[in-house]
């Protein structure tokens, strides 16, 4: 079928890693107890990221809570309305400070109306973090994930 040969295809890729800040906020200093990784997830939303007229693939916004000049391993799994859940790549973003802002795109994953649920893995140095699991709905789909 196409759209299993597309997605065996996809593509990911990350763009404008920003500068990160070296002042640790309050939220992170909580939650850093005995931990110095975290990942949330900001925004994701459905866009024409390649430019083919379709509006399938998906802008995934976010930022790393990590120690300085670490390497994190990264991943994604992106939960569709139907079908089965996509697992990307892992690959290394680099924290120069206490934080790193991420952008991802997700290339061809949006077929179906209806709520997607993404959520991100990082890991570095025996430390996990999963984010938050960030829902969005590209087209007015109708109902609650099914
Ligand atoms: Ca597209």
């Amino acid at each position: 079928m196409k759209y299993d040969r597309r997605l065996t295809a996809i593509l990911l890729f990350m763009t404008a890693l920003l500068v990160s800040s070296l002042i640790v906020p309050p939220a992170f200093a909580q939650a850093s107890q005995g931990q110095t990784l975290s990942i949330k997830i900001t925004n994701a939303f459905p866009a024409d990221v390649e430019g083919d007229g379709l509006i399938n693939d998906v802008v995934v916004m976010g930022k790393i809570y990590c120690k300085p000049h670490s390497s994190v391993r990264v991943y994604f799994i992106l939960i569709p309305p139907i079908g089965k859940k996509i697992v990307t790549d892992a690959y290394t973003i680099y924290c120069n400070g206490f934080q790193k802002k991420y952008e991802i795109h997700l290339y061809d994953v949006i077929k179906f109306p209806g709520y997607y649920t993404i959520m991100a893995y990082a890991s570095w140095n025996n430390e996990n973090a999963v984010s938050n699991a960030f829902v969005f709905d590209p087209g007015g789909g109708p109902g609650p994930p099914g």
